[in-house]
């Protein structure tokens, strides 16, 4: 069958890394990109789209025959907290357009980005399970998980095929995450190969689960490959790569860059990053459909100096 894939929320940390990827197996033609507005420089297929627009959302899938979305929209956790209305419509209004699309047979499949924000300050730290006490206190963990319990509500009841994964924090080279409690483990590369002091806004024991961005590209992908018996799972499943505190990953940076200095002021994120997971077991992720990260904190580090050193200025 030929597939045509719509990414909304395009522009985003994932979704700049994603297309590429996707265009690279399927194409340039097959892919569209979307967004709520359309960027200066973009090489391929795009659409100026608002996916809380349902008649504009059909439109686009009925203009380019597409038969899969991956719906990235949402305003990341630090961003929402400053917007609750529209973090929660955005991330629920969109994701019933979406739903509801392959609820009519106008597509065959979903992809749904959750979170380990879905977990809060109740839940079991370290080591977190698949299936434990799930009580977020922020807007972006419970728009989150609102939506994993509509995906296989949708599933059970309607037969969609919609698959998610939670994101740890995602750190790579091509693109920058925006509005995110875990941004730091990004911006602190770019700080260290300018040669500045980096200001972190977390202190520096919090541990929290991050990952590769390649790492989450192939795990996205590759939910979305398998055979629909194998995703046994319809709300979301974790993954996890490592898990870091920020003097951790600054000390392994200095290996690289021994001049390297960091301070710490933890803000209003640092409540956010407390609510969260200090590590993640994704046991179900590995034993149903094969996850297996290739990055661990050493690796990515040298990888992030390695391909961003010539880039930054
Ligand atoms: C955020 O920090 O909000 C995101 C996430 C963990 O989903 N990176």
């Amino acid at each position: 069958m030929v597939e045509n894939i719509l990414v909304v929320g395009s522009l985003g940390q994932v979704g700049q890394e994603l297309v590429e990827s996707l265009k690279a197996d399927f194409g340039a033609d097959r892919v569209i990109a979307s967004d709520v507005r359309k960027p200066e420089n973009f090489e391929g297929k795009f659409e100026v789209l608002d996916v809380m627009d349902k008649e504009a959302l059909l439109s686009v899938v009925k203009k380019h025959g597409i038969t899969q979305i991956y719906n990235l929209a949402a305003l990341l956790s630090a961003t929402a907290e400053k917007n609750p209305v529209l973090g929660w419509n955005l991330t629920i209004d969109g994701q019933f357009n979406v739903l509801n699309l392959a609820k009519e047979g106008h597509i065959n499949k979903i992809f749904w980005p959750s979170s380990i924000a879905v977990f809060g300050p109740t839940t079991p730290r370290f080591d977190t399970p698949q299936k434990t006490i799930i009580e977020p206190n922020t807007v972006y963990g419970i728009g989150k998980l609102a939506g994993e319990m509509w995906n296989q509500y949708y599933h059970q009841k309607y037969g969609v095929d919609v698959r998610g994964v939670r994101y740890p924090g995602l750190i790579g080279w091509k693109s920058m995450p925006g509005g995110g409690t875990t941004d730091y483990a990004v911006d602190i590369f770019y700080s260290a190969l300018r040669g500045e002091k980096y200001n972190c806004f977390l202190s520096e024991t919090t541990a929290l689960p991050m990952m590769h961005m390649e790492d989450a590209i192939r795990a996205t992908r590759t939910i979305m490959e398998k055979p629909a018996e194998q995703v046994k799972l319809r709300t979301s499943y974790n993954i996890s790569a490592m898990s870091f505190t920020p003097e951790e990953i600054a000390a392994e940076i200095k290996k690289h860059i021994p001049t390297f200095e960091i301070e710490y002021h933890p803000d209003f994120r640092q409540q956010i990053a407390n609510s969260w997971p200090a590590s993640i077991n994704d046991a179900e992720a590995r034993d149903h459909w094969g996850w297996k990260e290739k990055y661990d904190l050493k690796g990515l580090v040298s990888n992030m100096i390695e391909n961003l050193k010539d880039r930054v200025k």
